[in-house]
């Protein structure tokens, strides 16, 4: 059977290619789900793609993958990211890769932005590449072979 990853987005990206298409793009979370789905499906596997503006519903959502054995999970915290020690802790008790994805270059904006609690368990992290990001995060993930 297919293995699952897990797209986890967080606070205010349900807002994406709504509101302020200058600095996130004009691809709406419907749009990146179905880019994730094709490009998860042409490389095996299968995808649950998710968003919330509740800091636990995220928690959940990596307890589930890692209950799933899942292959991977990409995540993007948004504002999440530099405040949750429970998303860090979340991680850290699956033993699922996770591959921190920010739409923007992080590091060329506010200083407080880069201080990633996330990126302290992430296998890896990718930022800049506007909502490419997510699909070279499941590229990566497969390549990676999907394990930690
Ligand atoms: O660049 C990213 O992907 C961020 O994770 C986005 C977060 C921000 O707090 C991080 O520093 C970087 C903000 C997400 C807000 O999403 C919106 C999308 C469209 C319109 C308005 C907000």
């Amino acid at each position: 059977m297919a293995k699952a990853i897990y797209v986890l987005n967080g606070p205010n990206l349900n807002l994406l290619g709504t509101r302020e298409p200058d600095r996130y793009g004009h691809v709406t979370l419907a749009e990146l789900e179905m880019r994730c789905r094709e490009t998860a499906h042409r490389l095996g596997f299968t995808t649950e793609f998710r968003q919330s503006n509740h800091e636990g519903a995220i928690v959940d959502a990596i307890q589930e993958a890692g209950a799933k054995a899942a292959a991977g999970i990409v995540l993007n915290p948004a504002g999440y990211t530099t405040t949750s020690v429970a998303l860090l802790d979340a991680i850290l008790a699956v033993r699922v890769p996770v591959v921190e994805v920010h739409i923007t270059n992080i590091h060329a904006r506010e200083s407080f932005r880069r201080n990633s609690y996330i990126s302290k368990a992430a296998m890896a992290v990718i930022c800049g590449f506007g909502v490419e990001g997510y699909t070279l995060a499941i590229e990566g993930l497969a390549r990676a072979g999907g394990g930690r």
